[in-house]
């Protein structure tokens, strides 16, 4: 891509009301555009790594076995009626009504519209476990929707539900969501800590936040510093072997770790919170990126979601949800990886692999390496974002370290002339002058 064709509004103030670093870059490197309280815009190179963090959340929720779906943003109110849950929803709720003066809402969740399709098709055991998903933006009237995507109004939502025959099977489907879980984080660059969490208005008994350390999290968090040296479970980990499941999930519960909801609410948490040597203790601030519940029938019951069990009975099913904010997750990628000159993207979820600096557009040889290299690395399947542009050449590092692709390569008239290029790793800052085929043959390998 070629950054004179490509749309990237780059602001040099910083929004007035962007209190937090990922807010503040997100919206300098022209990723969003505020539109409203909590309602953003995505342009071009926001909606690239939301794109990709929406791959990898998408492949760990397949390869855990659960299916892709799409249900809509907005939702008719009956369903909620069913459930319970239209009055009790309150203000965060956004109403509509249709030109029939229909009640309409646009969903904050999507349970009682996934119950409901679960009970129009299935109807034996013999169709369990199910676990549908879908990716989708939602609505939610937050009282105080800040911090840019991390906590916004309309964000997009990932979210998993589990049917199963009972109790048992339920928990292995949660222990599944659990490991990919992990997984998913760590392939976005970050450290994720499960924690015991409070259900709030989704419900249940048995749920854990995955909660991503840094300064500026919502939550006050505490948890062992064991959780620093766990292995993430490796991509070839088996999904159908319920026993391994748990035996991961049981590694990842085992230490302390709990949000402040549950420390204010649970004696046995404070009590074992106390009996932690200081040394093992983490007390720190932290981003909630997803949320997995376990709530039995609550809602197959008031709703009519039954199979057909192997005892000729009808069983209400046994249900699970299971949430990943990917909007959010960029804001905390960025929070966790950054520095003064701007965002420093994980290789993952990168926007472009290659910023390709072209320092003196209009000169033969800069022009021609330049051109040679852009053809070359992306023959060989890399994304370079070529900046072919005549801003100063100062103005174009800026630009550079702000939108934070892993790997820079710098073309300036006297190199070239030499036949060489500069590579720039932008996380350690760290600059090699290399011929440009090495430059070609290295970036194309990898190394
Ligand atoms: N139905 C359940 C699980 S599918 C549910 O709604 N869970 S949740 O309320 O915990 O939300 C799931 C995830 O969505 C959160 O972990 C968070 O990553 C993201 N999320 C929730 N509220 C917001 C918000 N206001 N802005 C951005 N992301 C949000």
């Amino acid at each position: 891509m070629r950054l004179s064709k490509y749309f990237l509004p780059i602001l040099k103030e910083n929004p007035k009301d962007a209190e937090i670093v990922s807010h503040r870059l997100m919206a300098r490197a022209g990723m969003i555009k505020q539109q409203a309280a909590g309602i953003y815009s995505w342009l071009p190179l926001g909606k690239r790594v939301l794109d990709k963090v929406c791959d990898i959340v998408r492949e760990e929720q397949n390869r855990a076995g659960a299916i892709e779906i799409l249900m809509p943003t907005i939702q008719p109110s009956d369903l909620w009626k069913e459930s319970g849950r239209y009055d009790d929803y309150g203000k965060e709720m956004l109403r509509i009504e249709d030109r029939m003066e229909r009640e309409m809402l646009f969903g904050p969740t999507n349970e009682e519209m996934v119950t409901d399709i679960f009970r129009s098709y299935v109807k034996s055991y013999k169709d369990l476990p199910l676990n549908l998903y879908h990716i989708q933006w939602k609505f939610r009237d937050e009282r105080r929707p800040r911090f840019g995507v991390m906590r916004g109004r309309e964000f997009l939502m990932k979210d998993a539900y589990s049917f199963d025959l009972d109790y048992e099977a339920s928990k292995a489907a949660y222990n599944r969501m659990f490991v990919s879980y992990l997984r998913t984080f760590e392939r976005c660059g970050l450290k994720s800590i499960p924690m015991r969490a409070d259900t709030g208005p989704i419900g249940g008994n048995l749920s854990h936040e995955f909660i991503v350390l840094a300064e500026t999290g919502e939550s006050e968090v505490f948890c062992h510093r064991d959780f620093e040296r766990f292995d993430v479970p490796p991509a070839d980990v088996d999904y159908n072997d319920d026993a391994v499941m748990a035996s991961i999930v049981e590694k990842w519960t085992t230490p302390f770790a709990a949000t402040d909801e549950i420390m204010e609410k649970e004696e046995w948490a404070q009590d074992a919170w106390k009996a932690l040597g200081d040394d093992a203790k983490v007390s720190a601030r932290g981003i909630e990126v997803g949320h997995i519940f376990h709530f039995g029938t609550k809602y197959s019951e008031p709703m009519n979601a039954y199979v057909q069990g192997p005892d000729g009975k009808q069983h209400f099913v046994s249900m699970g949800s299971y949430g990943i904010g990917p909007s959010r997750l960029l804001g905390a990628i960025i929070e966790a990886s950054h520095d003064e000159n701007g965002i420093i993207w994980p290789k993952n979820v990168a926007p472009f692999d290659i910023g390709l600096i072209n320092m003196k557009p209009g000169d033969a040889g800069c022009d021609a390496a330049c051109e040679k290299l852009e053809a070359a690395l992306e023959n060989a399947g890399l994304e370079v974002l070529y900046d072919d542009t005549d801003e100063r050449a100062g103005a174009k590092f800026a630009t550079a370290d702000l939108i934070g692709l892993p790997i820079q390569v710098i073309a300036g008239p006297r190199s070239v002339a030499e036949g060489n290029v500069e590579i720039k790793i932008r996380a350690t800052g760290e600059r090699e002058t290399v011929s440009i085929d090495d430059a070609i043959n290295r970036l194309a390998q990898g190394r």
